[in-house]
């Protein structure tokens, strides 16, 4: 088994620019070409991306882009975000991991990153794909001492660094659906999730899960999703240095939030409304309560979206998706 592997990465590694044929890799390895065929999907699955071409063969187009803690930290300059940093090569959600971690007393500013997500996770337990090797998938732990109806705030803040990040590193300019959507083109590259840990009032820490599609191709998406998502990779025609995203966005994120801090909500609120693209346009937003529609005329101090209806009634929205 893994001696056919061999002699197939082999041949791959040797003749990088070349197609090669099924039979020609089967003649090789010393296999049935299904017996080919079943390798190359498996080696897709770790990380290997093949390009295929009906009567020419497959040609290898890149190996596992595995990170390391190691690698992340290699020029980081921060003062606390990801000064501690958890990497991991698989795991259900590095949300669930942050959660433990935070409820025992880690720092704040700790950071989970994975290759990969069995069971990611969105809003209302929706589902977050998170094929691996392909996206930055990772979790904060903050603790700001702010007052709990403040906390949707932080998704606004982490939205701004993200953007910031991904202008830096890939030269796109990446647009913010409220709350928590970043497009490119109108496609969802980017979601995060804020969680809390609160006692009685008091916030204990603020878990802010910030998943993107950086090198994921069209094909890694289940086909629901196609229409909707896209990669940075996608967008921009080029691979993107994973771990140099990771640390621009640590960076950004760390000034926003001290800036926060120190100055209050408001000059974040003027860049995200700088990069937001539903303000100034009719909208609908639909909640659990039901739909509502109308133009939306910008976020609040707190965050919330506010829509004012034909009537001119002004809607507080506190947890939408929005339809523009
Ligand atoms: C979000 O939820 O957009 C928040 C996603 C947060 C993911 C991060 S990854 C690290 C951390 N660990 C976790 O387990 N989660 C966080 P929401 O607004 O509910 O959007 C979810 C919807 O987006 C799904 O119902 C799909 O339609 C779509 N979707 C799922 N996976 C996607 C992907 N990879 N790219 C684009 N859209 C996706």
């Amino acid at each position: 088994q893994s001696e056919i592997r061999k002699k197939l990465i082999d041949a791959f590694t040797r003749n990088e620019t070349e197609y090669l044929s099924g039979q020609h890799l089967a003649d090789i390895a010393g296999c049935s070409r299904t017996a080919v065929w079943k390798h190359i999907e498996e080696l897709r699955k770790e990380g290997f991306q093949f390009e295929a071409v009906r009567r020419k063969g497959y040609k290898i187009v890149s190996i596992p882009d595995n990170m390391s803690a190691d690698k992340i930290n290699l020029g980081l300059n921060t003062q606390f975000l990801g000064r501690n940093l958890h990497y991991h090569d698989s795991v259900e959600s590095t949300q669930k991991i942050a959660y433990k971690l935070a409820y025992e007393h880690a720092e704040e500013g700790t950071v989970v990153i994975a290759e990969e997500q069995t069971a990611g996770r969105g809003r209302m337990d929706r589902k977050w794909h998170s094929p691996k090797y392909s996206g930055i998938w990772m979790s904060l732990i903050l603790r700001p001492k702010i007052p709990i109806p403040k906390a949707p705030q932080l998704t606004l803040i982490t939205a701004v660094g993200v953007v910031q990040a991904i202008e830096e590193v890939t030269g796109l300019h990446p647009e913010i659906k409220w709350p928590n959507d970043i497009l490119i083109n109108g496609k969802k590259i980017t979601g995060i999730l804020t969680e809390l840990q609160a006692e009685s009032d008091r916030i204990n820490s603020i878990i802010i899960g910030i998943g993107i599609n950086v090198n994921t191709d069209i094909e890694d998406f289940p086909e629901e999703i196609r229409p909707i998502a896209s990669s940075l990779a996608i967008e921009s025609g080029k691979m993107i240095d994973r771990e140099k995203l990771i640390r621009s966005i640590l960076e950004k994120l760390e000034k926003l939030y001290l800036l926060y801090l120190e100055k209050g909500f408001f000059p974040i609120k003027l860049m995200w409304e700088s990069y937001a693209i539903s303000i100034g346009k009719q909208i609908t937003a639909r909640t659990i309560t039901g739909e509502i529609k109308g133009k939306a005329t910008g976020i609040t101090e707190d965050g919330v979206l506010l829509i004012e209806d034909t009537a001119g009634d002004i809607h507080h929205i506190y947890s939408a998706d929005i339809q523009v």
